[in-house]
């Protein structure tokens, strides 16, 4: 039986060609972790009382669910300790965290969405957990929100932990996009794709129909345009990762255009920038992908502020390419 490598494996591996990637590759073996007590805490959601709302609102103005607690709490504490970072920002956090003193010689810092979906998390369907690492700025204060005020090339390390049907871990150091599975009986994630690269066709286009009298005329044309003329099929999660991990391996495009519900003509994003549309920027730019707020690439917008929110058009760069030019006839 040929076995197959396991993430340790593959991170030393990496570690022996480039000696001075040690620092990342442990990052992502402490993110690793992080996967798999959330994917134990996620499987047993019904029955270990961490279903339902935590009877709060984070500063996005949503009610917070118990597993976005537990997920924040899990991320702040793992990785403060790690000393790899002198700043994190996470979705859950009004302003940066506070390093509590582990993060004086760091070199890196980590803005992460600790759940994604978390809508999703009482109905049983897929969630996952973002992250995006950058090194640190010298130039503003090690614990700044300045620190992430960096656009989305710059990133060091990306990637996504999805727990759904199986838990994935799929990351990219800038050479590719890699997917491991959990093996839940062994503890480990094993290699499970290498190199993805988003197939050639579009097979399926993602977004929230709801939302068809809140975007704009164009990007109704271009949605009806996928349907009529490309006769694409139509999948939506409502968990971003997990809508984006399928268009990676299957093919496809997400939209999340802006949307204006007080009829004002000022059509606003509802994804976050750092913690969820730059990191997925990254992974679908390494897969061969392409990412657009419609005007600029994701990669390319500098953010101004800790939790600026970005319409998301991510997926196949042939179709992504198609809405640019429709967005700006
Ligand atoms: P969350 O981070 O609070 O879960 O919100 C982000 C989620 C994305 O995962 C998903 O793509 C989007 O919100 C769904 O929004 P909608 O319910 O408006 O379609
Ligand atoms: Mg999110």
């Amino acid at each position: 039986m040929a076995l197959v490598p396991t993430l340790t494996q593959y991170l030393i591996e990496q570690l022996s060609k480039h000696p001075n990637q040690r620092d990342l590759v442990l990052i992502m073996s402490d993110l690793a972790a992080i996967g798999k007590y959330i994917s134990r805490e996620t499987n047993r959601a019904g029955i270990a009382g961490v279903r339902g709302a935590a009877d709060a609102i984070n500063v996005q103005g949503e009610e917070v669910q118990k597993l976005d607690v537990f997920s924040n709490e899990l991320c702040k504490d793992y990785l403060c300790r790690t000393g790899h970072f002198c700043a994190m920002a996470s979705e859950e956090e009004d302003t940066v965290v506070d390093m509590r003193g582990f993060g004086e010689d760091a070199h890196y810092v980590v803005a992460f969405d600790p759940l994604d979906g978390s809508s999703n998390i009482d109905a049983n369907v897929s969630i996952g957990t973002i992250f995006s690492v950058h090194r640190k700025r010298g130039d503003v204060a090690p614990a700044s929100a300045e620190q992430f005020f960096q656009n989305g090339l710059s990133q060091v390390l990306a990637g996504y932990v999805l727990y759904g049907s199986s838990t994935v871990l799929v990351f990219s150091f800038g050479d590719g996009v890699h997917e491991f599975t959990l093996d839940q009986g062994l503890g480990e994630f094993l290699l499970s794709n290498e190199r993805i690269m988003i197939p050639n066709t579009c097979s399926y286009y993602s977004t929230n129909e709801g939302n068809t009298s809140y975007i704009s005329e164009k990007d109704r044309r271009f949605i009806e345009y996928l349907k009529m003329e490309q006769k694409i099929s139509a999948r939506y999660i409502g968990s971003l990762v997990a809508d984006f991990h399928r268009n990676l391996v299957k093919g496809g495009i997400f939209l999340y255009p802006g949307v204006d519900k007080s009829d004002t003509g000022d059509y606003k994003g509802k994804l976050r920038l750092n913690y969820e549309a730059k990191p997925l920027a990254f992974l679908a730019q390494q897969a061969g992908g392409r990412a657009t707020d419609g005007m600029q690439d994701i990669l390319d917008i500098m953010p101004s502020s800790l939790h600026q929110r970005t319409p998301l058009i991510i997926g196949n760069k042939d179709i992504v390419d198609e809405y640019i030019l429709a967005n700006k006839s």
